[in-house]
């Protein structure tokens, strides 16, 4: 791929953001991931038909009118059967998990590597706070998960996405690290189904404070420019670039199908990931290239043994805010 020019690299410095068009292509870079995440979909079906929760696969229908149906009939949050990341708190040895090679080739992604290191230098660690997003519509949410003011569940939400900086969801070890956030869609992201916005140059403010809310860390409205607020709508192949302190928050999704996203970070190898009870890896690097790791299972152990261990002890506490704070 072309790689970030000058201006790129100037106006990500500036505006603590880039959006690059079409990095990928859809039957080459997305597509695999697409479809393995059809076969997730395929075996939670036959799970939810077999447990008594739905009465048909509807196989029918394509992957974001099933999903749709599976939170419709189920009344559950499905998301954590989809993510590439575990809970926040009450692991379980059989917490659900994905991290399927096709997961593990979205994150090594060649071009999209190439971007990283124009950002941040050719030595790339895979940074574990990574999600797949499968954002319902509202609709079918559980009433309470449907807005940020009513009533918290707990665990990776589904939902809307409060205003907050990456850098705030993340332990203070990461605060002076080089934290790059990727945000990219696998449908359309379009201001109905719950696109990003974002506040360009807000991550010149330092870190803010965030409060522990009903649908995650939220930085008070009262601390945000929100005049400046920008609606990122994205294709899939586009990708967004974050820095690890720009606000952004994302919209409902008041569409009838669901939205789905990556959104993963990297840092330079040898920084904190600000989560480090998580297995990254070495993703790319120029100087040590045989650290690099290349095997999808290996990845997918990795996240299999922190499980087992955080069965045995959760840890304490994954981000540093408390609710008592006049601010909240
Ligand atoms: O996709 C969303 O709704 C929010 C994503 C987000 O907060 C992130 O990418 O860091
Ligand atoms: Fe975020």
């Amino acid at each position: 791929m072309n790689r970030l020019t000058d201006e790129d690299l100037e106006h990500f410095e500036r505006e603590g953001f880039l959006l690059v068009r079409e990095l990928f292509e859809w039957e080459t870079d997305l597509r695999p991931v697409w479809d393995e995440y059809g076969e997730v979909l395929d075996r939670l079906l036959d799970y939810l038909v077999a447990s008594g929760e739905m009465t048909s696969r509807h196989e029918d229908l394509p992957f974001g009118k099933r999903m749709t149906q599976a939170y419709r009939e189920s009344g559950r949050v499905l998301s954590q059967y989809f993510d590439c990341s575990l809970p926040q708190k009450g692991t379980r040895e059989d917490s659900p998990i994905w991290v399927g090679p096709e997961v593990f080739g979205a994150l090594s992604n060649e071009k999209l590597l190439d971007a990283v290191e124009d950002l941040i230098g050719p030595e790339i660690f895979s940074n574990p706070v990574q999600h797949i997003r499968i954002k319902p519509p509202q609709s079918v949410l559980p009433e309470n998960r449907r807005d940020p003011r009513s009533g918290y569940l707990g665990g990776f939400d589904a939902g809307v996405t409060p205003w907050h900086q990456d850098n705030g969801v993340v332990l203070p070890e990461a605060d002076e690290t080089n934290m790059l956030t990727v945000w990219f869609p696998l449908t359309r992201a379009t201001c109905e189904n719950g696109c990003l916005k974002i506040i360009p140059r807000s991550h010149k403010d330092g870190l803010l404070h965030h409060c522990p809310g009903v649908s995650g860390l939220n930085v008070p409205d009262s601390m945000l420019d929100l005049a400046s607020e920008k609606v990122v709508p994205m294709e899939p192949g586009d990708v967004l670039f974050l820095n690890r302190r720009t606000c952004h928050s994302s919209l409902p999704n008041m569409s009838d199908d669901v939205r789905v996203s990556f959104d993963i970070r990297y840092n330079p190898i040898g920084q904190s990931t600000g989560r480090d009870v998580f297995p990254g890896f070495v993703a790319r690097s120029r100087a040590h290239p045989e650290t690099e790791l290349h095997d999808p299972a290996a990845w997918a152990q990795s996240w299999y043994e922190t499980r087992a261990r955080l069965a045995v002890k959760n840890i304490p506490a994954y981000n540093r805010w408390t609710a008592d704070h006049p601010m909240c």
